[in-house]
């Protein structure tokens, strides 16, 4: 499991040279706006139970085949593996973006995960849509600026669009 730090160092480290000013200034961008980064998560995590259930609850909605008989999410048991599903997806975004880095959501969240859904007959195009809804949800409210001191978090908020776009790339 890499972070933002320790990932420009293996790449320096690899290839024998030392890390660079460039480097060195985008790592510095990134402690400056760490505040942002901190709130970012803590928006999310403390507001993960709606984001899940409101973009569960649309899906199911537009698609009503999934619960209906025959559907992959038939049967409350399968209901909750899906909103458990989207609960740790969430879980591992909100990681990436702590970390500033997408390889522990890869490597402990998407690897495989789309063989596993494959196997387990779960629609890979309807988990896909679940997590754009998860992220125009969580992009709404870690970008909410009722409250708070408004600053620029555009680049902050495309990293955060990118994990779930990442995501809902890895299982479709
Ligand atoms: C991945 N999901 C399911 C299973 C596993 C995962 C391993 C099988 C075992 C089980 O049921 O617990 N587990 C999950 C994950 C990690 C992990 C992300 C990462 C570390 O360890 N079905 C739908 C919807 C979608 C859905 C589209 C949006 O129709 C999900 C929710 N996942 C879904 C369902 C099951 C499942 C299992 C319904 C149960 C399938 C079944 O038992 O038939």
């Amino acid at each position: 499991m890499l972070d933002a730090f320790t990932k420009v160092v293996a790449q320096a480290d690899n290839q024998g040279q030392l890390v660079s000013n460039t480097q060195i200034d985008a790592l510095l961008a990134m402690v400056k706006d760490g505040a942002k980064r901190t709130d970012v998560v803590n928006r999310i995590t403390s507001n993960s139970s709606t984001i899940v259930t409101n973009a569960a609850r649309a899906l199911f909605e537009e698609q009503p085949q999934l619960i209906a008989p025959g559907g992959n999410a038939y049967t409350n048991r399968r209901v909750s593996a899906c909103l458990r599903d989207m609960d740790i997806i969430l879980r591992y975004v909100t990681y990436a973006v702590f970390l500033g880095d997408a390889s522990v959501l890869d490597d402990r969240c998407l690897n495989g995960l789309r063989e596993t859904y494959l196997a387990l007959g779960v629609p890979t195009a309807s988990m896909a849509t679940s997590i754009a809804k998860m992220k125009d949800a969580a992009i709404a409210i870690a970008s909410d600026r009722n409250g708070i001191t408004p600053g620029d978090c555009s680049a902050l908020m495309a990293e955060l669009a990118s994990y779930f776009d990442r995501a809902a790339a890895a299982v479709s």
